[in-house]
């Protein structure tokens, strides 16, 4: 359940948030297979409440686990998941397991199935009052008032929301039988939304009931990988990440804090994992720089950078996928200007196409930060370095810093303007592309800039002077 069941050594997730399934298939072929990206989180598949105005967030309001959603439908689903791996690029489900939609709704989902969450009858799964946690033990709202109350916490309303009551056999085959729909599909795992709001006992017996991944594209007898979404700031008395460890990975929001500071000061990243802050250990962190939620304030927002701080972005997202804290996953947004703002529209409501512009950027709204190339360009070395799991030849100086990733892969950063000289990159001697600027091209170049010559003591002349993209990088697989 902790191996992401990546293809050969992939390594980097990228959440293409409110993306549909057309548009996500052809980006597995035409760009992250490529690029060496290992797999995308999708948003939720299953059938989910319509909101008027189309918020991102009715996603997270499920009707019943029919796979008919704002994203596309049942077959186009399909058809994205093998597309997908035939290309080696994994799919992860964000799974709503916790609850089903908030109270005050009624009427019919995405996929036209009847509801009415006031009476908790969902026919479409089916669950029925039954299924569901009462309001004993709960405040009068039935509501989460106190986030130091660990029962209270998972046993009652999430935002409003019908708390499944995941204790119960039935329950828990419901929600088996929807992973294991996925699963024999061909997904790769899933993000559990809301783990804080789960029994990790429940949530054991439930991994327990899925089957083992779809053999025409995984060994046998390989199991999903989960990784649970918990927000553990480290507030007293409230449930903590580790609970979570011994059934996957957990999501480290610390690090998203840390992240954002490292990226302003290069000096603290010494301190990136800070176990005194009772971080979790790296084979168990799911690590990023920002998640759909907290770019928009939502669930521990604040003190997070995104896309909107370019510069600054780039250099977090370097951090984070060329040192070797946690399992990274790569946020890729919309741009908005409001925080329920849902993905870009046409005027019918539905989800306008992605659309890849002649310089490789997105259009019509699509921010894709996983294409920038810096970005990108830093997946391909989160792939090289794989399996070289040390920093060598570290040198930090002022808010600048540089290392080595066990001779496959160098990388230097500079918070302060350029950064010229030789160093040590502990690499082979040959002829790379600095991926930053680009990547090797049939000509026996590379894209973007001149190849980098490594001497065959290891050394190189680097140079860093754009201020915009202030990072050099070589790796390995990325040779001229
Ligand atoms: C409103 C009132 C409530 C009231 C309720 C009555 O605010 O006080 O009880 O009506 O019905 C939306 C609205 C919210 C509304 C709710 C129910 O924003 O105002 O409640 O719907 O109708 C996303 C959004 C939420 C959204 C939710 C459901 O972030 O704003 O709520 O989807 O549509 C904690 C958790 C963590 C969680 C985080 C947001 O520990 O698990 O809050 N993060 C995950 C997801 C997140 C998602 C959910 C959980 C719920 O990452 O995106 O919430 O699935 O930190
Ligand atoms: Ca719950």
């Amino acid at each position: 359940y902790h191996d992401p069941n990546c293809k050969d050594n992939r390594v980097a997730m990228v959440h293409l948030f409110e993306w549909k399934w057309n548009d996500i298939a052809a980006e597995c072929e035409r760009f992250l297979a490529p690029m060496g990206y290992c797999g995308v989180q999708v948003s939720p598949p299953n059938e989910h409440v319509i909101v008027d105005g189309y918020p991102w967030w009715q996603r997270y309001q499920p009707v019943s686990y029919k796979l008919e959603s704002r994203s596309g439908n049942r077959q186009e689903f399909i058809n994205m998941v093998e597309r997908c791996n035939n290309v080696g690029i994994r799919i992860y489900v964000d799974a709503i397991i916790n609850h089903m939609s908030g109270t005050g709704r009624s009427g019919k989902g995405s996929g036209g199935s009847d509801f009415d969450a006031d009476e908790m009858h969902f026919p479409a799964v089916p669950y029925t009052i039954a299924d569901f946690n009462g309001c004993g033990g709960c405040p009068a709202c039935c509501c989460i008032n106190s986030w130091t109350d660990v029962a209270q916490v998972r046993n009652c309303r999430l935002l409003g929301l019908t708390d499944l009551n995941q204790a119960l056999p039935g329950v828990r085959q419901k929600i088996a039988g929807f992973l294991n729909d996925l699963i024999d599909i061909g997904v790769a795992g899933f993000r559990i939304d809301a783990g804080k709001h789960m029994w990790p006992a429940d949530l054991k017996a439930i991994s327990e009931l899925t089957n083992d991944l779809n053999t025409k594209w995984f060994p046998a007898g390989r199991k999903a990988f989960f990784f649970y979404e918990v927000i553990d700031l480290a507030q007293v008395g409230e449930v903590r990440a580790q609970e979570y460890t011994g059934i996957g990975k957990v999501t480290e929001f610390r690090y998203c804090i840390k992240i954002d500071d490292v990226a302003g000061g290069l000096w603290g990243i010494h301190g990136l994992y800070d176990p005194g802050w009772g971080m979790v250990e790296s084979t168990d962190a799911f690590v990023f720089v920002d998640n759909h939620d907290n770019q928009r304030g939502h669930g521990g927002g604040g003190n997070v950078v995104t896309y909107k701080n370019p510069r600054k972005y780039k250099v977090a997202q370097a951090v984070t996928l060329g040192y070797t804290y946690g399992h990274p996953r790569v946020m890729s947004s919309y741009e908005f200007t409001t925080d329920g703002q849902g993905p870009p529209a046409n005027g019918d409501g539905s989800t306008k196409d992605v659309v890849i512009n002649a310089d490789g950027s997105c259009g019509n709204g699509w921010v894709c930060e996983h294409r920038w190339q810096a970005i990108a360009g830093m997946a391909s070395f989160r792939k090289a370095v794989a399996n070289a799991n040390t920093i060598d030849n570290q040198r930090t100086e002022g808010n600048k810093v540089a290392f080595s990733r066990g001779g496959r892969g160098f990388v230097a950063i500079s918070n302060e303007g350029s950064w010229s000289g030789t160093f040590q990159t502990g690499m082979p001697s040959g002829r790379y592309c600095n991926v930053i600027r680009g990547c090797p091209n049939s000509n026996g170049g590379c894209n973007g800039a001149e190849p980098v010559t490594v001497n065959s003591d290891g050394t190189a002349s680097v140079s860093i002077a754009d201020w915009d993209n202030p990072i050099f990088a070589i790796h390995v697989e990325a040779k001229a």
